[in-house]
């Protein structure tokens, strides 16, 4: 008997689409084995930085009520018992931003150095910024009227900026939805149509969106959705046959054994790890080969507009340090902005979003396109590459003015090095070799040079037998 379950147990492994010989079948795990290698993605992965864009009703309390703070995320706000539910879901009779441009967001996301944007198309309390058909909680019935994910999705493409829509599975608004798993035949009724309501919007934004490049799923966390997997893979692949190239993250489904992000088999779900949100992996082992990216709010926690931010406030400096780490660990940074109830940008926004976009701007090369260098970490900063050039950017300068560097044996070695800013030279000290057998160098960095930024130095290599010999002209 043992030994007929064995062997039954072991037909049914070998069925399906398994990876590895230690992996068990799933249907509705990964489809694909290792990273995607067309152009689509290709280019998703080359954009370094990304701007993310909560947008919605509750940014008209703007985190507060009735004179009281909300200590919450204020996209949130709606479940909070000081809030009534009633008076959030009126808040969109009172939305009309009149300061509202999508050409100078589109601008100033551009300026800020952005290739993608990520828009929130609808949060958890369900309303639409598009005039969705399949509900009346949306833009259009607000004294504003117009779509504005068209405006959004027009004005960012003209400005070269890709498109990602957020959308969240979580919808308040919707009598459907629920959290939990439905129990009765009414309530698993009432989910069935959710399930064909959220289909019908989904489909909807990417018949009246073609130019968009992805979607970013959220709230899907949900039993009720997880138990739901097989049907939303479904969808899943129908979304992708309606738009091909189309990029989806790890947050949108589960496998059947309601694995999220990752499979039973530990596989990555879809076309990349969206599970570092303002977290950003120690090292890249973390992510086995995966496309990732890095979604980080500005305060602590708020994504939506909330009118007075408590805690700490990240600086430029802080971002563009998280955005290289990211880089030279293959991720890309997105970096979010909580606009307010009449449609404009705050102040410290903006700050950010210029002092990112100067630094971006001379240095914006070591960023775009580059990827993970795989030479030892060091305290002063971090590397990335690309083609046969490194960057080193300097984020701790040391008070010797010297940053040590370690090339393995058979890396491709150092023969120039120059700032990247103003092509100003940087001497390379040859400092001998460890007892591993790798290069030593050191960076000079001139004791005069001022920085009052992090700063990029560029390293072109050589492979060794032509590097030993352009390293021995190079000194003379
Ligand atoms: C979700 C939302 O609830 C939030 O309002 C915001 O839109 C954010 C981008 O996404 O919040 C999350 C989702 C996932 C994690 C943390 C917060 N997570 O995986 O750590």
């Amino acid at each position: 008997m043992r030994a007929i379950l064995i062997t039954l147990c072991c037909l049914v492994m070998l069925q399906g689409s398994a990876h590895a010989a230690d992996s068990i079948a799933l249907k509705h795990g990964a489809h694909r084995a290792g990273k995607r290698t067309d152009a689509d993605m290709q280019r998703w992965r080359e954009h370094g930085l990304g701007q993310f864009v909560h947008w919605g009703v509750y940014a008209i309390p703007g985190g507060h009520w009735e004179g009281k703070y909300y200590p919450g995320a204020a996209e949130w706000i709606r479940s909070w018992r000081e809030m009534p539910k009633k008076a959030y879901d009126n808040l969109y009779k009172q939305f009309n931003p009149t300061d509202f441009d999508a050409r100078r967001w589109a601008k100033q996301a551009k300026d800020m150095g952005a290739k993608y944007v990520i828009f929130t198309t609808k949060h958890h309390d369900g309303f639409c910024l598009w005039p969705s058909k399949y509900t009346k909680y949306t833009v259009a019935g607000t004294p504003y009227k117009s779509d504005i994910v068209g405006q959004i999705v027009s004005a960012y493409t003209a400005e070269g900026i890709d498109v990602h829509l957020y959308f969240s599975i979580i919808d308040w608004s919707h009598k459907g939805y629920r959290s939990a798993p439905p129990q009765t035949p009414k309530e698993r009724a009432a989910y069935e149509e959710f399930k064909a309501f959220t289909a019908n919007q989904l489909e909807e934004l990417l018949t009246a969106y073609p130019a968009i490049k992805g979607l970013w799923f959220d709230g899907s966390w949900d039993k009720a959705w997880v138990e739901q997997s097989p049907w939303v893979d479904t969808l899943g692949m129908k979304l992708r046959a309606m738009h091909p190239g189309l990029i989806i993250g790890s947050r949108f489904r589960a496998d059947e054994y309601g694995k999220r992000h990752y499979d039973t088999n530990g596989n990555l779900i879809d076309d990349y790890d969206q599970t570092w949100e303002r977290d950003i992996p120690e090292s890249i082992s973390a992510l086995k080969g995966n496309d990732w990216d890095c979604a980080m709010t500005i305060p602590e926690n708020q994504w939506g507009y909330h009118s007075e931010w408590k805690g700490y406030v990240k600086t430029s400096a802080d971002l563009l340090e998280m955005l290289v780490r990211c880089v030279a660990m293959d991720g890309n940074l997105v970096v979010n902005f909580g606009p307010d109830g009449r449609g404009s940008i705050r102040p410290e926004e903006a700050a950010i979003a210029r002092e990112m976009g100067e630094w971006m701007q001379a240095n914006g090369e070591a960023i775009y396109g580059a990827s993970h260098a795989a030479l030892k970490q060091q305290g002063w900063g971090y590397f990335t590459k690309k083609g046969d050039k490194l960057y080193a950017a300097v984020f701790n300068r040391p008070v010797s003015n010297l940053l040590s560097i370690e090339f393995p044996r058979d890396a491709a070695l150092p023969v120039k090095a120059y700032f990247l800013a103003d092509g100003k030279p940087v001497e390379i000290v040859d400092a001998g070799r460890n007892k591993r057998n790798s290069r030593l160098y050191k960076l000079a960095i001139p004791p005069e040079y001022v920085a009052s930024k992090p700063f990029v130095i560029v390293i072109e290599t050589l492979q060794s037998a032509e590097a030993e010999e352009g390293y021995q002209q190079a000194k003379t």
